[in-house]
């Protein structure tokens, strides 16, 4: 397996030549200064690339292009926006680009409440309460119907939570649900929030899809032409929050995005964590199931508790089995080499990690810091090469 680092440009307090030292070879990355819906230039993505090979990196998969929402909502004449997204799809093969990973979340990107919970030998982790999402939901952004989502139990708990805290409290939670939108883009207020909500009122889950397959339907035959694979990457949590549907979620939606527009070029991000957060998911079963459709991992690991809450783990510890997880992508790169599928590398990075030693100090991107995802990724470097030494060459 190929091992990568994102990198969020200009805005990563990260630097080429320290990412350089955790032995990674594949930058993940995005052109995050552009706006949504604008064309990511031929210029612009040239220079990221000759940049990134200067540090001695490859870069082959883009995370994300982004979707604009009124894609999302079907919202007007979208011909324009398909049009950018398209040229932006050119521009990036053209660059040697192999793999989209990108998401189809309304509004949000992933979802947390915490952004340093404290762990028990020390650092911090990123944590999902289901109490103070309920509060979110429930008291500040005022969803009454919000009560038919949590249990009684959690609701009593979002009062307490909210009657107690402060305009600094309640201002914190909101920056921790908004951190993980990338780049420079929309970032909402409660207030802001709030109106954001409205354009997505009545958008059933339906809607959603069939919004999603016209998406499909719309760039798959150009990445086909363009030997682009599309990996969508799942829903974090996996589940609906704050009344927006997420449809990308559990086995049986990702069966329905596969089969919505069959090709090579529609796949997947096997995103461990996002989809660990659900208790119904078996993540290696998973993996398993569409194997041959992972054009991309992201490898990390969660802890849950019964209310719904969870916090992400080390990347060995938690729910999911790593171990598995990891074997059942190497028997998938062993039969892709058998196959000869060109194809046959699987790149995963190591997705999340926790803030530990001084890596708060750096204010690194949420869930981003320098030491925590190098711990996983060295952790899961291990796992690799003992598996591998132990699997017949392909
Ligand atoms: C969390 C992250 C996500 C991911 C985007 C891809 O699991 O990997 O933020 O980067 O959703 O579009
Ligand atoms: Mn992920």
């Amino acid at each position: 397996m190929k091992e990568g680092w994102r990198w969020y440009g200009k805005f990563d307090k990260i630097s080429l030549s320290e990412i350089a030292q955790t032995g990674a070879s594949e930058i993940v990355t995005a052109q995050h200064e552009i706006p949504y819906g604008e064309i990511w230039a031929s210029e612009t993505v040239q220079a990221t690339r000759q940049k990134l090979n200067a540090a001695g990196f490859n870069w082959t998969i883009v995370e994300s292009l982004p979707i604009h929402e009124k894609i999302k909502r079907n919202d007007g004449d979208l011909s324009g926006l398909f049009a950018n997204y398209r040229q932006s799809m050119a521009n990036l093969a053209a660059e040697g680009i192999e793999v989209i990973c990108y998401n189809f979340m309304p509004l949000l990107d992933w979802t947390r409440t915490d952004l340093a919970a404290p762990v028990a030998r020390g650092g911090t982790c990123l944590r999902f309460s289901s109490a103070k999402m309920a509060a979110l939901e429930l008291f500040m952004v005022e969803r009454p119907e919000a009560e038919n989502d949590y249990s009684a139990e959690v609701i009593r708990q979002a009062k307490a939570w909210f009657e107690a805290s402060t305009q600094a409290e309640r201002d914190q939670l909101i920056h921790a649900v908004m951190a993980g939108l990338p780049g420079a883009y929309d970032r909402f207020d409660t207030a802001g929030l709030k109106e954001a909500l409205k354009a997505y009122d009545g958008i059933s889950r339906d809607q959603l899809r069939a919004n999603y397959k016209r998406f499909l339907d719309e760039v798959i035959p150009t990445a086909e032409d363009l030997g682009l694979r599309f990996a969508v990457h799942p829903d974090d949590p996996p589940r609906d929050i704050l009344g927006l549907p997420r449809i990308v979620s559990n086995e049986a939606d990702i069966d329905w995005i596969l089969n919505a527009h069959e090709s090579p070029s529609n796949g997947l991000t096997l995103c461990a964590g996002s989809l660990g957060a659900n208790p119904r998911n078996n993540v290696p079963d998973i993996a398993r199931k569409f194997a041959d459709k992972i054009h991309f991992a992201h490898l990390r690991n969660v802890a849950k508790d019964p209310d719904g809450s969870f916090e992400e783990a080390a990347h060995l510890g938690g729910d999911t089995d790593m171990v598995d997880l990891v074997s059942a992508l190497l028997t998938e790169q062993r039969k892709r080499r058998t196959d000869g599928r060109k194809d046959a590398d699987i790149t995963f990075r190591p997705d999340h990690g926790h803030d530990l030693f001084n890596d708060a100090e750096r204010e690194a991107h949420p869930g981003y810091p320098l030491l925590g995802r190098m711990r996983g990724l060295a952790e899961i470097r291990g796992v690799i090469a003992g598996l591998s030494a132990q699997l017949p060459a392909a």
